[in-house]
């Protein structure tokens, strides 16, 4: 495959100002017959240079130039080209070309989803339907006409207003819509099946009423009130904070089983994983509801943030993915607990997008380069480019951002553009210098941030020195100083804040405020400080940094404590574990035994004991790092040792704090059974308080447990509570409890796809012993298929990137796994392929043995055949 650099990007020698699509579909195959009204394009030279179209696994039966059919000699064609010379600088081309989306296991172009075709176009799939300039600047008017058999496809949608329908004879229907707005190709959707829906409608800020429309299969149909909920007050949402009006007559989600991506924002007609729109109490945990409030919103907010103002390339991803992951996140934060949502957020990011651009992946938010566009798709250019973008609204404050992106949609609505336009928008409307900010655009990697204190306590004045360092990645051996926004506050010896007066100042500004840390050493020194204080850093997690600050253990349950910060209380307590763990780590490297510091206990003792916290904030405090995020803070990360360490901590506090634990376990189930469900905060605190409650209790391996999990296992009225004591017997030693739970789950849940997800995944997270033989068995359990993404992620996904022991083994077998899907993944869908191999990426982060077997395996891979582009990118890179 071919590298794409950045810095070769051109203006399309020609555009599309209108696209005239007929798709005739049937079971063996389809017709598309294309006409694009085409001309020269004024911005791109002069002259008639030749028309070179994409197309891939295309079948030509015709095409013409205004009216003239071509023949063989005049016009060349490879595997993803079809290149012709135009004599005119305007024209019109007709194509017709058969494609079998009956056959297309790859889930990109048009294909089938269980018995309904649909699309899925972004980045580059719109190739495989029609010959066409596949490209995010090529903006056209599209018309779409479908036409299917009436009996089995009796809806037939695509993108904007319908305009006209009719019947054929032959039992075959027709339906054409019309978009008026114009938009790139990986914008289109089309989708025709046996489907049903609920229908709504939302009164725009202008007065508009807007049908809203939600589709399923009509096993389904029960369970699309949430996700209508949720998009109605993503709708008001985007006109309060953001003055965005939706700007169709009709909205549409259609909902499909088998989908490479969580969803997809296609113009008016959004498709979605059924994952992350369907939602029913007794189907969908609490996660599941607020990853679809989420998910919906986010491809909700994308009509603006990339829709209406779109990418110029795809080096510009971020510019649409990561300002829409930041307004979704700030919805949600709206919609429920903004602490907890934050927490959720950085952990994540601290995890999974930190080991990324700690790899071989590691790449800039607007990467320069890159082999298969698809493999960009990555947490770096989602959640860092999120973080970049939250890093600009605390600079500019709440305001002048509104105001920057007021001037961004009005300046370019209808355009494609670069990160480096919303820049300029920004800066235009606050008057703020972004020149060095744009460095987090360009440098990949996580910076450093280490912070030291000196107290004068003759002249009463209190310095922080902040030292910044970004280590070196692919592709970029130094690194400039970034622009790093550090929130801050000083506390007294009582937990009080103290007044932040810098020296200069004339007076104290505020108790909380952001230093912008822009060189690479840099000092701040606050006056009027009479006794030494304590600092809380980086409040909210205000850079997406590696910070350290030489906090005692003693100091960290202080902020625990008092901080005013609800994002740094979390933070202390996450750090207090993290350093307790890690000396039990180091215990165990040693062959010592275990000794766990009583200072964790206590902590976690003082938050179980204070019923004035809100419960989900016990839930987060309670919970300790996760293994991945203690390997990735590990030079070398040791599985066996880190996954002990965290359940010899975790026996220990469900020893210490038993019956603390079982007192607020019995509270809250008490409720639960007395309330009937909601998806609303306070019982979602009460639910998660509860099961991490119970997953503690569980520890003890007393009888009591046992009974109370298989009451919560039996008698819930929702899933939340299902799952998590059925996870809790899987995870534990009660083996006639734990079949018991299993079978009956799945009998009672097996024709529900989503749901049995679940049940795989909830296995293959389990670190019991012989993890990798039960993933195995169950890869031939009826209900599990390799086409189906979702099936992909559930069983090998979670086993791979949750099951440290397990994948760790030290024989290489879980390697092994996980490389042969990987090599029977890309035949199939290369996509998922590429993606599953994520674990094997990180094997720098192993001992050496683990390194020789991973890196095995990724050679292996690289030998075993004709790799996709997407797959190959992915193993040469990490091989490097
Ligand atoms: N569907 C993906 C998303 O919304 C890609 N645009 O992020
Ligand atoms: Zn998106």
């Amino acid at each position: 495959p071919k590298t794409v650099y950045l810095k070769d990007y051109r203006a399309p020698d020609y555009l599309i100002d209108e696209t005239h699509l007929t798709f005739e579909l049937f079971e063996d195959h389809t017709l598309v017959h294309a006409q694009l009204v085409m001309r020269r394009n004024p911005q791109a030279g002069s002259g008639l240079p030749p028309l070179v179209l994409d197309g891939q696994q295309l079948e030509l039966l015709s095409l013409a130039v205004d009216d003239v059919p071509l023949g063989e000699g005049d016009y060349q064609q490879d595997d993803s080209h079809l290149t012709l010379q135009p004599t005119r600088s305007e024209f019109v081309i007709d194509s017709s070309v058969r494609i079998h989306p009956e056959s297309n296991t790859a889930l990109e172009g048009l294909y089938k989803s269980g018995g309904m075709f649909c699309t899925q176009c972004e980045a580059e799939g719109f190739r495989k339907i029609t010959f066409y300039l596949d490209r995010p600047d090529v903006m056209s008017k599209f018309t779409t006409t479908v036409s299917a058999a009436q009996r089995d496809y009796p809806v037939l949608l695509s993108n904007g207003n319908p305009i006209a329908s009719g019947h054929e004879e032959d039992g075959r229907h027709w339906a054409t819509w019309q978009d008026p707005f114009r938009k790139p190709a990986y914008l289109f959707a089309l989708v025709a099946g046996d489907l049903w829906c609920i229908e709504d409608s939302f009164r725009t800020m202008s007065g508009r009423d807007v049908a809203l429309r939600i589709y399923v299969e009509p096993e389904n149909i029960g369970k699309l009130q949430h996700g209508m909920d949720s998009l109605k007050k993503s709708m008001k949402w985007d006109e309060e904070v953001y003055g965005r009006e939706y700007d169709l007559d009709i909205f549409m989600i259609v909902a499909v089983n088998d989908f490479n991506m969580g969803a997809m924002e296609n113009k008016g007609l959004n498709i979605f994983n059924s994952s992350c729109v369907l939602a029913h109490p007794e189907t969908a945990t609490d996660a599941a509801h607020q990853r679809v409030e989420a998910v919906v919103a986010h491809e909700y907010f994308h009509n603006w943030s990339g829709n209406r103002v779109t990418c110029r390339d795809w080096f510009q991803l971020s510019l649409k993915e990561g300002f829409t992951v930041f307004r979704d996140a700030e919805f949600s934060a709206d919609m429920n607990s903004r602490t907890v949502k934050r927490i959720e957020d950085v952990a994540f990011l601290r995890t999974q997008q930190f080991a990324e651009d700690a790899g071989p992946m590691a790449h800039p938010v607007r990467p320069d380069a890159y082999m298969e566009i698809s493999n960009f798709y990555t947490l770096t250019i989602y959640e860092k480019g999120a973080e970049v973008l939250r890093m600009i609204h605390t600079l500019l404050g709440a305001e002048a951002f509104r105001q920057g992106s007021d001037l961004y949609f009005d300046r370019h609505d209808g355009q494609a553009v670069t990160c480096d336009d919303f820049i300029q928008a920004m800066e235009d409307a606050s008057g703020v210098d972004l020149g060095q900010f744009k460095r987090w655009y360009t440098q990949s990697g996580t910076p450093r941030l280490v912070v030291e204190e000196a107290y004068d306590p003759v002249a009463h004045t209190y310095s922080l020195t902040f030292r910044q360092s970004c280590p070196p990645t692919p592709g970029q051996e130094h690194k400039q100083p970034f622009v790093i926004p550090v929130a801050m506050g000083l506390l007294d010896a009582h937990g009080h804040e103290l007044p932040l007066r810098l020296a200069g100042e004339a007076v104290a500004d505020g108790t909380s405020r952001v230093l912008a840390v822009t060189e690479a050493e840099q000092h701040f020194t606050f006056v009027d400080v009479a006794h030494k204080p304590l600092p809380s850093l980086l409040r909210g997690f205000s850079a997406p940094v590696k910070l350290s600050f030489p906090y005692s253990r003693d100091q960290l349950m202080f902020l625990m404590q008092h901080d005013s910060d609800g994002f740094n209380r979390w933070e202390a307590g996450q750090q207090l574990s993290v350093q307790v763990l890690q000396e039990l780590v180091d215990q165990q490297q040693r062959d010592e035994a275990l000794s766990l510091d009583p200072r964790l206990i206590a902590a976690l003792r003082s938050v179980l004991a204070d019923e004035s916290l809100d419960a989900a904030m016990v839930a987060e405090m309670l919970s300790l790092p996760a293994e991945a995020y203690l390997a990735e803070l590990s030079e070398v990360a040791d599985v066996d040792a880190i996954h002990a360490a965290r359940e010899f901590a975790r026996a220990q506090i469900c020893a210490e704090l038993f019956d603390l634990l079982w007192a607020r376990y019995q509270a809250c189930r008490e409720q639960s059974r007395s309330t009937p469900y909601a998806a609303d905060a306070a019982q979602i605190a009460r639910r998660s308080l509860q099961n991490i409650a119970l997953s503690y209790l569980a520890l003890a391996g007393s009888d009591e447990v046992v009974d109370v999990c298989e009451e919560q296992f039996e008698h819930a009225d929702n899933m939340t509570e299902r799952l998590a004591a059925m996870a809790v017997l899987v995870n534990s030693p009660f083996e006639s409890e734990k079949a018991t739970a299993l079978a009956k789950f799945a009998d009672y849940f097996k024709d529900d796809a989503l749901v049995m997800d679940q049940w795989f995944s909830v296995q293959a997270g389990s670190p019991l012993p012989g993890g990798l033989e039960r993933v195995e068995a169950l890869m031939h359990h009826p209900a599990f298929t390799l086409k189906n993404p979702n099936k992909v992620r559930a069983l090998i996904g979670a086993f791979a990137n949750q099951n440290h022991v397990n994948f760790h083994r030290l024989d290489g077998a879980g390697y092994r796994f996980l490389a042969d899907q990987v090599i029977a993944l890309n035949a199939l869908n290369p996509q998922i392929a590429s993606r599953l191999l994520t674990p094997l990426t990180r094997w720098r982060k192993f001992d050496s043995a683990r390194q020789a077997l991973m890196r095995g395996e990724l050679e292996r891979i690289l030998a075993s055949g004709e790799l996709s582009s997407d797959v190959f990118e992915v193993v040469s890179k990490s091989l490097v």
